[in-house]
């Protein structure tokens, strides 16, 4: 049978056929008799990008003739996963293509298992990222996301003996059919080198960068299409080449292998991304790729506003937008101020001036580690020019501001000032970014007050309404329509079709939280996914886990602030109370981790051994009886979170409060019907607010507390010493229990938690922890009960889409106006 055209505008099923043959044919030139999954794939992949082509073409035709204003989000990282499914969805295609693809035989699933995560990004900013490019594309904002295009995405996982083995992402190999290299808009950068002061004729001072070293950067275009046939928008990234011009005058001069080298040497920018999500600061070639990407991007964009507006820069500013998506991209506010002013020939005043309407700075994260700081020296190695700047933009900031509203104040001074002092005087990229943007913003409510409270406070003081919040948001596209299509048709049916684009819509199922149809109904969805679950948990780790269960999860980075050890303490105290009563009652639970540690991380590693040996012993303890099983998944990615997240009955989000920026995981899961066992940090808080208390386990120390007892002084020795549970729990990792005849192996969790003081207050937490899970373990006991706060939790979430956030961006940050692209 075949389906009529679809709410997109596209082909009818027979013709979305006859297309992926017709590119069987031409485009992979194979057969149907012979042709691979992966040509099938990729043939599929062809016949929607017909339809993506099309909304590409419409969309920048309309956005250029109506000369709109535009986003331009600036980010070093994108954690897109796979397109495949997303885009049909998007499209409206998803159904038809299934049909289309299994009457010619072929299953959609397996197609879908041919495609490579895009994961050009570590975590939660990367992964923010792709769910923002979606919500603009959906609301119809015109939007253009920068970012590199790296050969090597974020490192595959395995596990050998317990152990964390780190290998390259290489998703691009064989191509990657939804990229589009644009050569016409190849762009040049230079680095190194030094800086010439010259005078012209009037005698007028002119500054000139003599580089060391161009690079030419190649952008690839990556479509980003809206949910329903709406805008398709566009993704950036830069790919790093050596430039022909420079590489043509060694090769000329008979260094050829120099050539070649350098060669070498360019590329090796965009090869890969830098795997840790906090501390990379002080690597030279992290510095280039951020300034890379940056001059690239601004290049773009001013071609762009050229072509529009010649060389009058007066309606710059009404254009053009530029968030920063955390540091990683403020160096581009010295290159812009560069550019206008030795390039464009601008005064000082006009360029500053400029320069602060254009830039917005979004803050993710408080850690102290994780603010970026840059050696000046660095700094006069790579990019002379642009020190010699942000000098100029720290002179004029301490001077017309600083000492205006604190005169004579050298403290005060030193603490705002862009460059640190010290021995090894330092760039600070959060104060350039605050300096030369007009808003600031946190990731949730909470943090944005610390943000304003904790790190920013004399800058609030100078600038009280440059600062705001966003609160974080997923798109309900692809973390519910697309991974949960079993929940997303009961929502459908309850509360009609529209709750993709309008997730508030939602909270109409909360009249039927009490519904015993609607609850049968919504816990057999879930018992259905965690069955599909656990025969990936089977196929993967060769674990059997039963569905009956509470799946109770925790999936995001490996993180000692994220607090995965609090986890396996209570896992063991579990474990010590079922051995010391074989009748202890309980019911059954599945804790399941999926999690990566940066791989010089080496307390997180070892937690990750721990939490795999203590698995180990756990599973194949008769006298369990399979109370308790412990699985951690390998490769943890956004493929992997489509497939847990609608197999989660509990979701842990047990940060150390003040920790955690706002945290997304909280939403996906909550949005799935997952009960939230969490502390009072991020956007738990939010989703405490909108689901209610009965409905969410809530521990822990809050921010408050956590300072007070800092202030006081922490001893985490008292709580070994006070609770016997603890004392045993952690004397357990120094025997050789877990590692047979190897003791001591896992004792570095205890070390860090008392002699290394517990910087997180895991102990601190513990028993309010354990309480907490003993609640849900009473919760679950009550079906209907449980039934209900699972319906809630997915009611009552739905402030958490990205395109809340993205309306909070527009209306107080962007100013930006939706084009209805006519198809
Ligand atoms: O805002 C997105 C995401 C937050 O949800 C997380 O709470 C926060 O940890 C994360 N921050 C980072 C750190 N990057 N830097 N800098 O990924 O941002």
């Amino acid at each position: 049978a075949t389906s009529p055209k679809t709410a997109a505008g596209g082909a009818s099923t027979e013709q979305l056929k006859q297309n992926i043959i017709k590119h069987l044919h031409s485009s992979l030139g194979t057969d149907v008799n012979k042709a691979s999954s992966q040509a099938w794939w990729r043939a599929t992949c062809a016949a929607v990008n017909e339809q993506v082509f099309d909304g590409l073409r419409n969309t920048q035709r309309t956005h250029y003739q109506q000369d709109t204003r535009a986003l331009h989000y600036f980010s070093l990282e994108y954690l897109m996963g796979r397109l495949f499914s997303n885009n049909l969805h998007n499209l409206g295609l998803y159904a038809q293509a299934k049909q289309a693809l299994s009457e010619l035989g072929m299953n959609i699933a397996d197609l879908e298992d041919q495609e490579e995560d895009m994961a050009l990004g570590n975590g939660g900013l990367g992964r923010l990222a792709a769910c923002f490019i979606d919500s603009l594309a959906t609301l119809n904002y015109p939007a253009i996301g920068y970012g590199i295009h790296y050969e090597h995405g974020l490192f595959k996982q395995s596990f050998q003996d317990g152990r964390q083995i780190e290998r390259p992402d290489s998703w691009r190999e064989y191509g990657n059919p939804w990229e589009i290299c644009r050569p016409e808009s190849v762009q040049e950068v230079s680095v190194y080198g030094y800086v010439e002061t010259v005078y012209d004729l009037q005698g007028t001072m002119k500054k000139v960068w003599h580089p060391g070293r161009i690079i030419k950067g190649v952008p690839w275009d990556i479509p980003v299409v809206g949910y329903n046939g709406s805008s398709v928008n566009v993704l950036r990234l830069w790919e790093s080449r050596a430039s022909d011009f420079f590489n043509w005058d060694v090769f000329n001069s008979g260094g050829y292998i120099d050539a070649a080298r350098q060669n070498i040497e360019a590329e090796t920018i965009s090869k890969v991304l830098y795997p840790n999500d906090d501390t990379d600061a002080g690597k030279e070639l992290r510095l280039i790729q951020q300034y890379f990407f940056c001059s690239c991007s601004l290049k773009d964009i001013i071609r762009r506003y050229k072509r529009a507006h010649g060389d009058d820069w007066s309606k710059f500013p009404q254009q053009v937008v530029i968030q920063l998506n955390d540091t990683h991209p403020a160096v581009a506010i010295p290159e812009l101020m560069r550019i206008l002013i030795d390039r464009a020939d601008m005064s000082w005043d006009d360029a500053w001036a400029l320069c602060q309407q254009v830039f917005a700075y979004t803050n993710h994260t408080l850690l102290p580690e994780a603010l970026e700081r840059w050696p000046v020296r660095l700094f006069e190695k790579v990019l002379p020019r642009h020190i010699e700047i942000i000098y100029e933009i720290n002179r004029r900031f301490l001077v017309e501001q600083v000492d205006v509203l604190w005169p004579g104040d050298n403290a005060k001074k030193r603490k705002l000032s862009i460059i640190e002092e010290g021995d090894e005087p330092m760039v600070r990229m959060g104060h350039l970014s605050v300096v030369g943007s007009f808003k600031v913003n946190g990731v949730a409510e909470i943090h944005s007050k610390l943000v304003q409270s904790d790190l920013f406070p004399e800058m609030v003081a100078l600038w009280p309404d440059k600062f705001t919040n966003v609160t974080n948001g997923v798109t309900p596209r692809r973390w519910l329509k697309a991974c949960n299509p079993r929940l997303a048709k009961l929502l459908d049916e309850k509360v009609g079709s529209g709750w993709p684009v309008d997730l508030k819509l939602l909270s109409k199922l909360a009249e039927f939280a009490d519904d015993a149809q609607v609850q049968d109904n919504f816990m057999a969805i879930k018992q259905q996914n965690k069955a599909d679950f656990a025969k990936e948990v089977k196929k993967l780790t060769k674990i059997d886990i039963d569905p009956a269960a509470i799946f109770d999860i925790q999936i995001k980075r490996l993180h000692e602030y994220k607090r995965q050890h609090l986890n396996l303490l209570h896992i063991l105290a579990l474990y010590r109370r079922i051995l010391q009563n074989p009748d202890y009652d309980m019911v059954p639970r599945v804790f399941i981790f999926g999690a990566k540690a940066a791989p010089g991380y080496k307390l997180a590693k070892e937690i990750i051994y721990a939490i795999n040996k203590i698995a180990d012993k756990i599973n194949n303890d008769k006298r369990v009886k399979n109370r308790l099983k412990v699985v951690f998944m390998p490769n943890y990615r956004v493929t992997l979170a489509e497939k847990m997240i609608p197999a989660a009955d509990v979701s842990e989000q047990i940060s150390t409060a003040g920790k955690e920026a706002s945290g997304t995981g909280n939403m996906k899961l909550a949005l799935n019907g997952a009960v939230t066992v969490g502390t009072l940090d991020g956007a738990n808080i939010e989703i405490a607010e909108e689901v209610g208390n009965d409905n969410i386990a809530i521990f822990g120390l809050t921010v408050d507390e956590v300072k007070a007892l800092h202030a006081k002084g922490y001893h985490s020795y008292d709580y070994y010493h006070n609770n016997p549970e603890i004392k045993a729990i952690l004397d357990w990792l120094e025997t050789d229990y877990f590692t047979p005849g190897k003791p001591g192996e896992l004792a570095a969790i205890k070390h860090s938690l008392l002699e290394g003081g517990d910087p997180y207050l895991v102990l601190a937490d513990f028993e309010s922890y354990a309480k907490a899970q003993q609640q849900i373990d009473s919760w679950y006991r009550d079906k209907a009960g449980w039934a209900r706060k699972a319906i809630l939790n997915t009611a009552l979430v739905g402030k958490f889409t990205s395109d809340r956030s993205i309306e909070d961006y527009v209306s107080r940050v962007w100013r930006l106006t939706p084009c209805k692209v006519a198809n």
